[in-house]
């Protein structure tokens, strides 16, 4: 191996590790990296700041009692849920968002959208756990495409055929080839009335991206270790200089 062949070796390396999936993202923000609700929209029905609370939360322990910020309200909420103690564990990068119910009330997370033609597929990873009454219309979590007015069409909803609790994060996903190049309301609603329901949210995606920090590939990794071996050799080589 020559130092001209290492040089390239790590240059390739380099550019393959810090390239991007191709397609342009169709959520903004949908994995919450940038540890808040940058490119959402939050909203409640309630004049009670402190009935619900959406959270951003790294892998972490979180106690019963605990104080957390409410990015809907901007304020320290001290948490009463009975479904903490838990553990958060984003399934996309460092964070994930959260929502935690103290007391009754409607909460919306959304986003606007372009779905590009070639859409066909939304993925999302979700926990929930309804610890109030069964499911009926003042105790579901719903995920759904919306225009001003109307639900357009509905990917996910607590219907009784859904199971009280999903307590890991677990991948969902829906249909939404009908809904190709339109521009639609991608929304999150948790109304909540009748007893404690926590919920959790990761890596909103299309079939058109990548997750957006997934673990680079075995083949990223080989050419890396061809440039970090590489790296290593230019060094011993310098030093024996
Ligand atoms: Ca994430
Ligand atoms: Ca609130």
């Amino acid at each position: 191996m020559n130092i001209k062949f290492l040089k390239i070796s790590i240059a390739l390396a380099t550019c393959v590790a810090i390239s991007s999936p191709g397609a342009a993202a169709v959520f903004n923000n949908g994995s919450f990296e940038t540890q808040d609700y940058t490119g959402w929209e939050l909203s409640d029905d309630t004049a009670v700041t402190s009935a619900g609370t959406w959270g951003i939360a790294t892998n972490e322990l979180i106690a019963a009692g605990a104080t957390l910020f409410d990015h809907n309200d901007s304020v320290f909420v001290a948490q009463t849920s009975t479904g903490l103690p838990r553990t958060y564990a984003p399934s996309d990068g460092d964070f994930m968002s959260f929502l935690l119910i103290t007391a009754a009330a409607s909460h919306t997370l959304k986003q606007e959208v372009v779905l590009p033609n070639s859409v066909t597929t939304i993925f999302w990873d979700m926990f929930y756990e309804n610890l109030g009454v069964p499911f009926f219309a003042n105790q579901q979590l719903l995920v759904s495409l919306r225009d001003a007015s109307n639900t357009l069409h509905t990917l996910f909803i607590t219907d009784s055929s859904e199971p009280l609790a999903v307590p890991n994060m677990t991948a969902f996903s829906a249909d939404v080839s009908a809904f190709a190049g339109q521009t639609v309301s991608f929304e999150v609603n948790l109304n909540i009335r009748n007893g404690f329901f926590d919920a959790g949210f990761d890596n909103f995606r299309t079939n058109l991206e990548e997750p957006e920090n997934e673990v680079p590939e075995p083949g990223t990794l080989a050419l890396l270790g061809i440039g970090l071996a590489g790296l290593g050799l230019v060094r011993r080589r310098r030093k024996s200089f």
